[in-house]
């Protein structure tokens, strides 16, 4: 293939990326240094048509086993700015990057936008892996035009290519329905990672916004190199049952503390943390019928679902306003229910201005091995236009009158009866119902 460059130069070891890059592994990509370069060719005939992970391809690069199929950029041609390169003796296009740390593919544009983290945490079955993959399927959501002003959410990991992981199976189980696996501990977690633009009417701004996840019976083993503690947010996940059952609250409430002891030893700025409840569905359940503000608070949803997933109460920009009184509410619910979990949480953002969140991914109990085609998630739009719009990348609304916004929600539905089986669903059963009931 004949490859033509507008302006060949060597490439020089001074070349740095325009902005450092977090490997999956929390090592930071400074340069072209940091990164070895392939093509989907020669990583399919690395692979030997086995499944080749980022942890077999480090393994292979510290063994010197991958030296005609992955190379240094200093033995390589390239244009400036422009993250392919050419082999000059075959004038093979290498236009891959990997870490030379982790063995991981990097997104299109690491290095080249400014890279923000978004970790997601919890104790296992929270809903942090459907969330995750929900929002890589469910991109149109995003992508959303208003007047002059833009903003494109699109896919940056590679495609096609010769390489099979969790993250695209979970996406294949999202796209058929059914439900997944809990993470398991020892699985390779690759981010997943999303090129953004926003175009305000005047400016164009961009980000590389990445979707990080971790298997919940792993939340306690994080220490100091984590990503968990390089993250931008902390995304702080809840469930109903991690508040309600008296031992899984305790063990949340060390884990909040054992965040914030970290937090404090590595004087860590980063990980600002955002307060999210999720599987809202259950909070309609007799156990929390006294809590009416609460109650209010879950027959508005900002989504409705014709054939794809639409936004209603933000179409106009984030409302400031209903997102803080959304979040005093869900705040004040934990105060007076849960007081051990909210000073905890509290104490997490040194300001103490943690934003709280309440939303589904499913909203409805899903049966054991598949969740309904028309189900429709609650308020999930909420938390990343939160986070675009602290970024300047998606307009805020404020000081509206919010009771017209009120009339463009879109009413709940009780939750669906319950089908048998299934560990989790026991688990609610007990915690919600007493574990007496017929589900
Ligand atoms: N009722 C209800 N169930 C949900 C909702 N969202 C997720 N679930 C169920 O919660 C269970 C756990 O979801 P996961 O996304 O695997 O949870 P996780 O936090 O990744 O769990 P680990 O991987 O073990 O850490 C699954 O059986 C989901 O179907 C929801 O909105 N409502
Ligand atoms: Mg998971």
């Amino acid at each position: 293939m004949k490859f033509i460059f507008s302006q060949l130069h060597p490439f020089s070891n001074q070349d740095d990326f325009h902005w450092n890059y977090t490997d999956f592994k929390g090592n930071v990509l400074k340069s072209n240094d940091d990164i070895l370069v392939t093509n989907r060719t020669l990583l399919s005939e690395l692979s030997h048509e086995e499944n080749l992970t980022a942890e077999k391809l480090k393994k292979m690069i510290d063994d010197g086993s991958t030296n005609n199929y992955l190379y240094s950029v200093n033995d390589l041609i390239s244009d400036p700015d422009k993250y392919v390169f050419l082999e000059p003796n075959s004038n093979m296009v290498l236009d891959l990057r990997i870490s030379k740390y982790s063995g991981q593919i990097l997104p299109i544009h690491a290095g080249r936008a400014k890279q923000l983290q978004l970790q997601y945490f919890g104790q296992a079955n929270v809903g942090k892996t459907l969330l995750i993959t929900q929002y890589s399927c469910e991109t149109a959501l995003f992508s959303w035009k208003k007047d002059k002003k833009k903003l494109c959410f699109r896919c940056d990991i590679p495609i096609n290519l010769p390489v099979q992981n969790f993250r695209n199976k979970q996406i294949k189980s999202y796209l058929s329905r059914e439900l997944m696996e809990p993470t398991p501990s020892g699985e390779e977690l690759l981010p997943h990672s999303f090129f953004i633009t926003f175009f305000d009417g005047v400016n164009n701004s961009e980000i590389l916004l990445e979707f990080q996840d971790i298997a919940g019976e792993n939340s306690d083993q994080q220490f100091h190199f984590s990503p968990v503690y390089q993250s931008d947010f902390l995304l702080f996940l809840i469930s109903p049952a991690d508040l309600e059952d008296p031992i899984a609250n305790k063990k949340l409430e060390d884990l909040i503390t054992l965040v914030d002891q970290t937090k404090q030893q590595l004087d860590c700025e980063n990980a600002k943390v955002l307060v999210v409840l999720t599987m809202s569905d259950l909070f309609l359940n007799k156990s929390f019928k006294s809590e009416e503000k609460l109650q209010k608070l879950l027959t508005q949803n900002t989504l409705t679902r014709k054939h794809h997933l639409k936004l209603t109460m933000h179409e106009n920009g984030y409302n400031m306003d209903e997102h803080k009184k959304r979040s005093a509410i869900i705040s004040d619910f934990l105060e007076n229910r849960y007081p051990n979990i909210h000073t905890a949480l509290e104490l997490l953002n040194p300001q103490c201005d943690t934003s709280y969140f309440l939303l589904a991914s499913l909203n409805e109990l899903p049966n054991q091995q598949v969740f309904s085609k028309s189900f429709e998630p609650y308020r999930i739009d909420e938390l990343l236009l939160y986070v675009l719009s602290q970024y300047g990348l998606f307009p805020t609304t404020e000081f509206q009158d919010t009771t017209k916004e009120q009339i463009k929600y879109n009413n709940i539905k009780q939750p669906q009866s319950v089908n048998k089986i299934q560990s989790f669903m026991k688990k609610i059963n007990e915690v919600f119902l007493g574990g007496d009931e017929e589900l």
